[in-house]
């Protein structure tokens, strides 16, 4: 009777999951989650982040993360679950994200006070007092030089797994040292936000996994290890500065004593921390090659594991190591939401609405297309606002609305092909997953089964379950992945293809990725593409 505990240290909150797991059990015994504004108003973050004046710099005071996580402590002491009865311990942080620490961290962390608050600990250690976090967009220049060093964008996408991006953390690394080379100087350590949290917890500095180690633009993707190139042209002396890269599963140590004096832990294993969408996949249950999941959120992601390091010849997509083993692919829309609630009030409808003019139009739309893209677009890039309607009339409310579901759908099955081309199920999440209008259009778009797994924080599940493998395989006695998932994961919605309808976007398909592709292009989208096939 084994509990495991993960957590989700994301832009807007911290969340915990408490699972008890093993012997036929699969319960979720705790989940909870801290409001960052809400209930650290002294560090005046809104949304979790803080904005600069330049319109393109995001950061977070990293002293907030180390907050929420005593808090956590608390929270969880004060739940009445037994936590001396926690084996293991891992994580899931926000990807990108990056804190750094002066020498003196080493000693500190080793010699945590539990008589004292945390945050007070670890503050004085900060050489960059804000951390870059994934909506920091101020490194263009930084990602020119790392692009150039490297050989250009298909040369540091077929190393690292994705071109060069703002927010991955080479480039903003290049950028503080740039700008505060003595800060850089007395940088001792520079952690991502999931390995700097697993240090907290187990008082040492702990790696990072591949998982996380993908978000940087560093990490050499097959062989997992730091490419040197890349560090090279990222920072002076930074091959020194980083963590080890480790398995996903490995065991970092034993949970410090600050822990189990001051909240009654016991000395559980603490693993390896992941990036949130790499704990996702395994919080979603995707394990096998052929599965992809869909989240249908603000933006729209599509992922899957992958057995090899592929990577999107058309630039825009990522892959990360898969906590599992192997890698994950991911490609993410701009347009989710957003579009599917612009085209809902440009109508003045309600979900209802909505879903039920979905529902009542056919598949194919008479011809009728939509390029969704109100803002810009991530997949395919496209740099401005440029939503495009072909043969079809946008005060039209039901065409339009099946218009901007259709286009999403096709986009997502075209932009996923280099992910996988036969795709056996597809597990579907998301606030629009509430919406089964919209589940059938994709799952006729993708002439495959669609399910639907229950919202929880599938990033702190996923930890929670990491966690149970991690500790039963360091135990000597390994759980299966499919057994690790199975019971946790569970669809509580089934979405079968309409044979008729997916006939009917199979010859849509290329007359869409034809439109588009030529839309992309009259804005300046396809300049992207060129240059990087060319490079
Ligand atoms: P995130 O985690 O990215 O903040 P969520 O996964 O919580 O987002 O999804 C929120 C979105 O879900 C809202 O922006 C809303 O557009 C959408 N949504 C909620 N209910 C429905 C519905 N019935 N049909 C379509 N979309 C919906
Ligand atoms: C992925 C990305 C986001 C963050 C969100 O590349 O930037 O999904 O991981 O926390």
């Amino acid at each position: 009777m084994a509990l495991y505990l993960g957590f989700d240290s994301s832009t807007q909150s911290l969340t915990a999951t408490i699972i008890d797991a093993g012997s036929g059990r699969h319960d979720v015994v705790f989940e909870q989650a801290i409001n960052f504004d809400e209930t650290f108003p002294e560090f005046g973050t809104a949304n979790g982040v803080m904005r600069g004046a330049d319109g393109v710099t995001v950061t977070t005071p990293p002293a907030l993360w180390v907050a929420a996580l005593d808090r956590m402590g608390a929270m969880l002491a004060d739940s009445g679950i037994d936590l001396s009865r926690i084996e293991a311990i891992s994580g899931s942080g926000q990807q990108h994200g990056s804190v750094y620490l002066t020498a003196e961290a080493t000693r500190v962390l080793g010699a945590l006070d539990p008589g004292r608050p945390l945050v007070d600990q670890v503050a004085p250690l900060f050489s960059r007092a804000a951390s870059p976090v994934w909506l920091d967009c101020s490194t263009g220049a930084d990602c020119a030089v790392l692009t150039q060093a490297l050989g250009g964008t298909a040369a540091i996408a077929a190393l690292t797994g994705s071109r060069a991006y703002e927010r991955f953390t080479g480039a903003q690394i290049h950028k503080f040292a740039r700008q505060e080379p003595a800060n850089y100087a007395r940088t001792d350590r520079i952690h991502l936000v999931s390995s700097f949290m697993a240090s907290l917890l187990a008082g040492r500095h702990a790696p990072i996994d591949p998982g996380d180690g993908a978000g940087m633009n560093l990490m050499d993707l097959a062989s997992r290890t730091w490419a040197p190139r890349a560090l090279e042209a990222a920072a002076p002396d930074l091959a020194r500065r980083l963590p080890a890269i480790d398995d996903s599963w490995a065991v970092v140590g034993t949970l410090a004593p600050y822990w189990q004096r001051k909240y009654g832990f016991g000395p559980a294993r603490v693993i390896a921390w992941s990036g949130d969408n790499p704990c996702s996949l395994i919080g979603l249950g995707l394990i096998a090659e052929g599965q992809l999941g869909i989240s249908l959120g603000t933006s729209d992601t599509v992922f899957g594991p992958v057995s090899r390091p592929v990577h999107d010849p058309q630039g825009a997509g990522h892959v990360f190591g898969s906590p599992a083993g192997g890698y994950m692919a991911l490609t993410c829309f701009a347009n989710g939401s957003l579009a599917r609630e612009r085209v809902r009030d440009l109508h003045h409808l309600d979900w209802d609405a909505f879903s039920r003019m979905l529902a009542g139009t056919p598949a194919g739309n008479g011809g009728g297309m939509l390029a969704p893209w109100f803002v810009p677009e991530i997949t395919p890039p496209v740099p401005q606002a440029a939503a495009r309607w072909k043969d079809l009339d946008p005060s039209d409310a039901a065409r339009a609305v099946r218009a901007v579901v259709e286009g999403q759908a096709m986009a997502m099955r075209l932009h996923s092909r280099w992910i996988t081309r036969a795709v056996s199920t597809i597990r579907v999440t998301g606030g629009a997953a509430g919406n089964e209008a919209i589940l059938q259009v994709i799952a006729d778009v993708f002439d495959a089964e669609l399910v639907r797994i229950a919202p929880r924080n599938a990033a702190s599940l996923g930890a929670a379950l990491r966690a149970y493998h991690a500790s039963r395989l360091a135990a000597g006695s390994p759980v299966a992945w499919g057994d690790v998932v199975a019971g946790f994961t569970e669809p509580n919605l089934r979405v079968m293809p309409n044979a008729t309808a997916a006939a009917v976007y199979r010859q849509r398909l290329p007359e869409y990725e034809r439109f588009t592709a030529a839309a992309a292009a009259e804005v300046g989208g396809q300049r992207a593409e060129d240059g990087f096939r060319k490079a």
